[in-house]
């Protein structure tokens, strides 16, 4: 008897711990990591950004009720994640990172057209090295948004010949730095264009909605070339492309919200995605926002933002974390691998940072307990950085950047993204 006794109580505890366990668990080789972007960190850029720069942190820092001076708008020396990657990547395999995304700065590489700097080139080389020192896996982005000078000034995405001029740079690169399995062609398509040519807040600030259509048909097809030449050169990397997708939802069932809803999710998220995804090993996704949709040409947002807004992040963005298994659960009918390549906040006290992310991975399990075939999460950002037009006021780092002396004070929250990592190890 007391034999059966002790045999219920083993199999008893055996199959709670099971229960409580399994559910946490990650599949084999599930990456972990950060991302950040070439001209938000490295600082010394030369590019059509830091041309921009120039031409409007005055402006920028009156129209926002001079809350910030110029130099918040200039990107100068960022981080200077150019010179101490180093450090940085001690800080994110101290962190228990085995993955990180980065981008390589086009204008660096290719400053004149055609004429490549191999010293810049040798610079990434040693980046890849020395995550793969770290043991982390590199996911490396060919264009994170800026244009070398020459390239801008030829007329950008808008010149004819703009899709041989990248494919050339996507070449040569992938050529030289042999020991990447994972490449991402461009980020954020739509945003990039949408600002660079409809609203016109982010250089190239030019345009009109229809060269904003014509620019993400030409990225389309940039993409598509460029997935081909690094499948030829390398044939056993993974080449995909990261957007972002914005959770849509009706505010109520009323026939015009469900079918605006539909019009501007379909619109935002899927007319030049879906092409994008052809010709994609992996879909790279970034998730930010949520939108309740409730219909009304006569306020400012044509009521795409009827948000409950419980919490917000330092720039007024919704902290909505349901929204990304919605999101995953609706990426699972492309049937591709899906990276989660950016998802974060700008939190300068690291107020919600952990909650944040907690959340996050929690409704990202869940899509996955649902079949959705998520294989990495980079929170978005290792480090505090230089937020285009906004400037380097909004802090997005699990790592807190000093500008003035360029110090590293690791967030509590940066522990917190380490205790969840290590919960979920397989
Ligand atoms: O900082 C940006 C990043 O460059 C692209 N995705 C969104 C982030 C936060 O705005």
């Amino acid at each position: 008897m007391r034999c059966q006794i002790v045999a219920v109580l083993f199999c008893s505890v055996f199959w709670y711990n099971t229960l409580m366990t399994q559910d946490k668990k990650f599949p084999d080789g599930f990456l972990w990591g950060a991302a950040t972007s070439a001209h938000q960190v490295e600082g010394d850029n030369r590019n059509d950004w830091t041309e921009w720069e120039k031409k409007n942190a005055e402006r920028l820092s009156k129209t926002n009720g001079a809350k910030y001076p110029p130099e918040n708008y200039i990107s100068d020396q960022a981080c200077d994640h150019y010179s101490r990657y180093e450090e940085d990547f001690d800080i994110a395999k101290s962190l228990g990172h085995n993955a990180h995304r980065f981008s390589i700065e086009w204008s660096r590489v290719e400053p004149e057209e055609g004429k490549f700097d191999e010293k810049e080139i040798e610079h990434y080389r040693d980046v890849i090295r020395a995550l793969r020192e770290r043991g982390m896996e590199p996911f490396v982005t060919l264009w994170h948004w800026t244009n070398p000078i020459w390239f801008a000034e030829a007329g950008g995405w808008e010149n004819k010949k703009a899709t041989e001029y990248f494919v050339r740079y996507v070449e040569k690169v992938v050529d030289v730095l042999g020991d990447v399995k994972f490449w991402i062609t461009m980020n954020e398509q739509e945003a990039f264009a949408r600002h660079g040519y409809f609203t016109k807040d982010r250089p190239p600030a030019t345009g009109t909605i229809f060269t904003a259509y014509h620019v993400l048909k030409k990225l389309v097809h940039a993409h598509e070339q460029a997935y081909q030449v690094i499948k030829n050169i390398r044939p056993k990397s993974l080449v995909g492309f990261s957007e972002s997708r914005v959770f849509f939802e009706p505010y109520n069932r009323l026939p015009h919200n469900l079918l605006a809803t539909k019009l501007i999710a379909w619109w935002r998220n899927n007319a030049f995605f879906d092409q994008f995804v052809k010709h994609s090993d992996f879909i790279g996704q970034q998730y930010y926002f949520h939108s309740r949709v409730r219909l009304n040409p006569f306020v400012s947002h044509w009521g795409f933002q009827y948000n409950e807004n419980k919490k917000v992040s330092d720039m007024g963005w919704e902290l909505y974390p349901e929204g990304l298994y919605h999101v995953l659960t609706d990426l699972t009918k492309y049937k591709k691998p899906i990276y989660i390549t950016e998802n974060g906040l700008a939190d300068a006290r690291d107020e919600h940072r952990a909650w944040f992310i907690r959340e996050h991975v929690r409704w990202m399990k869940k899509a996955m307990d649902e079949g959705a075939d998520v294989r990495g999460y980079f929170y978005w950002s290792l480090l505090d950085n230089f937020e285009w037009d906004k400037g380097f006021w909004p802090r997005f780092g699990l790592v807190e950047v000093n500008y003035q002396t360029l110090e590293r004070t690791i967030r509590p929250s940066a522990w917190e993204y380490k205790k969840i990592i290590m919960d979920h190890e397989a």
